[in-house]
Formats: structure tokens, sequence, C-alpha cells
């Protein structure tokens, strides 16, 4: 129903028409090799796009095959509140990867997420069945995706969720309440109601999708509850706020919430005066850095690659929201702490195309404080 009225409209869509959508189930039923499992792996502390791909993805195996077992999980945790009840409301189940058996005999997914991205918990030398993913893929991992028998990555897309929805119309799979309220709210986490990165392939599929979903719950999801330990965290982030020139950031230590970070980096990009932000946090040894810019035309994800794949780090993203690791295994409290700063300056150079920073301002104290120091439980 979705194809044919995407025809009507004369857009050409991939994989659409009978011929194509038949290549398109083929081609996904195919990538798994003969395997009777299919375990679809989200990236690490999975965002409601990686969470809403893989349950589409899940309902589309689900009809091509209903003798396969289909599993999601994923690495990490999912903490932040609105993920949290989005997946209690998923009509998919979602588990830990360390739940999942037989992890050799398996054919695996990536959904929102690529191998050697280093934001996953595909085994180590394994070979994907699928990839499917909007972040434009890195030059040393090609020859990974060479060897993967189905990919799909579209960096035109502003969510991995429309890529997926698009499967799901072509394949003429029916849409639940359950499934379309998380391919909407997937969409619309992922580019603020469609004002960040969103192509009109995202806009185009959302509108599909809307008039299938249970506002409520909606609702519900994004204005979820949230625990004491959430407004800790704000104020953590709001104390150790710097501004320099159009740069915010704060700097959180160590914390026990990996999702904290791009929610506080989203968080102070709402300063009216500001045009990119920077936060740092420090979660099982590794240094986690979160970006965002206000320009659709920036380059945050380049920005934050350059800033640590020449320290042995991983990154990705887009002109608007980019991410990356840092392992520090071995290095002091004060190392890992001058590698921070060292970080947050060569970004606020490469942005203000000042030289010689020195120090940046408190946004609200009079002092910066420590966030390495002491706890504030
Ligand atoms: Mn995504």
């Amino acid at each position: 129903m979705f194809c044919g009225a995407v025809k009507r409209r004369g857009r050409v869509m991939d994989n659409c028409g009978d011929e194509k959508n038949i290549g398109l189930a083929q081609r996904l039923l195919d990538a798994l090799g003969g395997k009777s499992r299919l375990v679809i792996l989200t990236h690490n502390n999975p965002d409601p796009d990686a969470l809403a791909s893989a349950c589409g993805l899940a309902t589309v195996f689900s009809m091509l095959d209903p003798a396969c077992r289909v599993q999601i999980a994923y690495g990490g945790i999912v903490g932040r509140a609105e993920n949290q009840t989005m997946m209690r409301y998923l009509p998919c189940k979602v588990v830990p990867f360390s739940r999942i058996r037989g992890r050799d005999k398996v054919a695996y997914a990536l959904v929102d997420t690529q191998p050697g991205a280093g934001n996953n918990v595909l085994p180590e030398g394994k070979i994907p069945a699928i990839v499917i993913d909007h972040h434009p893929p890195k030059n040393s991992t090609r020859h990974l995706l060479k060897q993967t028998p189905f990919v799909d990555i579209r960096t035109g897309y502003g969510s991995c969720t429309t890529i997926v929805s698009e499967y799901l119309q072509c394949l003429e799979v029916p849409i639940t309440t359950a499934l379309a309220t998380a391919l909407v709210y997937g969409i619309s986490s992922e580019t603020q109601h469609l004002g960040r990165e969103a192509s009109p392939r995202d806009r185009q599929v959302y509108n599909d999708l809307v008039p299938l979903v249970n506002m409520k719950r909606l609702s519900q999801i994004e204005f979820s509850r949230r625990p004491r330990e959430h407004f800790l965290y704000i104020r953590k982030a709001i104390d150790n706020a710097f501004v320099y020139r159009q740069v915010i950031g704060s700097r959180l230590g160590p914390i026990e919430n990996p999702d904290i970070v791009a929610e506080v980096a989203d968080f102070l990009l709402l300063h009216e005066r500001m045009s990119w932000s920077i936060v740092t946090a420090f979660h099982e040894q590794k240094l986690i850095i979160s970006l965002r810019a206000g320009n659709d035309r920036s380059q945050a994800g380049k920005m934050v690659r350059d800033l640590l794949e020449k320290r042995g780090g991983t990154a990705g993203g887009h002109n608007q929201v980019a991410g990356g690791q840092l392992d520090c295994q071995g290095k002091s409290p004060a190392e890992i702490e001058a590698l921070e700063w060292e970080l947050i300056l060569d970004f606020l150079q490469q942005v203000t195309g000042m030289e010689n920073i020195k120090s940046v301002k408190p946004l609200v104290t009079s002092e910066l404080n420590n966030p390495w120091q002491g706890d504030e439980q």
C-alpha cells in the first residue's frame, strides 16, 4: 500500500515495484547463508533510532521467513528514561548481548552501526550477514563491508529507521500500532522532529507512518519520568559547563550511564548564543565524547574523527551529531583528565580558529568545578 502511494506520486524508491520487491526479499534471505538464526545488533547503548531499526528489521524477517529465529541484542546499557520506556512498549524483545547463546552459529545483522565502527559488540573476526546504516563508512573498514553479503548504507538519510521503514513498506509487511509508534519515535528523536539532518525520505516515511501511531504512547515515551540520578547528572553538567566563544561544553567525570553524554550535549546546545557543544565523560575505562553542531553544514563527524583517530580512538557521526571513544586502560586519573583537556582545547582551536587557548569560562559558577573529584550523591 505504501509503495503504491509512493509510485503514484512519481517518486523513485529503491527496491520498489514488484520485481524489485522480490529482489529485496530474496537478497535479505540469501544474506543469511542458510543459517536459521539471526541476531540483530544495534550499536552499544542503543538510541531510539537503533532500537526502532532493529525492531523493524526483525518484523521484516518474521514475515519473510517465519521459521527463522530472530533476536535483537545490544552492548552497553539502555540508560536514558525515554529509551527504557520505548523498550517497554516495543513489539519486539530486546536483550543484552550477554544473553545470546550459540554466538558462533548465528547470522548477524548490524543496524545503525557497521563492522569496525568501535561502537558495537559484533564478535571479533565475524563478518555480518547484513549491515543497514546511515553513517558514512570509514576507509579503514571498507574491506569488512566488501565481505558483507547485504549492505545498505544511505548517508543522506537522517535516520536508519527510515531505511528499514522503506523495507516494511516495499515488502508490504503489516505495520502494527506499536511498531509504527517505535518507528516514528526513532525518526523523530534522531532528527529532532525532522528539524535536524532529515532528508525528504525521512519526512515522507514519517508522514506515511504518523496516522498509524498511538500518540498518547509516543508522548509517554518522549516525556518519560526520570529517576533522581538524572537530576544529579543535569546539576553536574551545569555546574561543570564552560563556554568559549560560540562553543559550550561540559565535563561529567566518571559516570554510570553513558547515554547522558549525548543527552547533555543536546541540552547545552539549547543555549541561544552557541553553535557547538562538546561533552566528555569517563565510563568503563573509556573517555567518551559527544559533539553537536547547530548548523547543518558543520562537519561534526569529521571533526570528532580527526580528534580521536590520531589518538587511537574510534569515532563517527554526521554533520550535526557525532561522538566517539578513546580507550584509557592503564592510564591514571590525572593522565586521563589531562587527555580530556587536550581534546577539548584541540577541538576549540579547530572550531574557533584561535590559537594558544589557555582557559575557558564557566557558564554559571564563579570557577570551574572538577568533576573528577568527589561524588555529588
Ligand atoms: Mn542513527
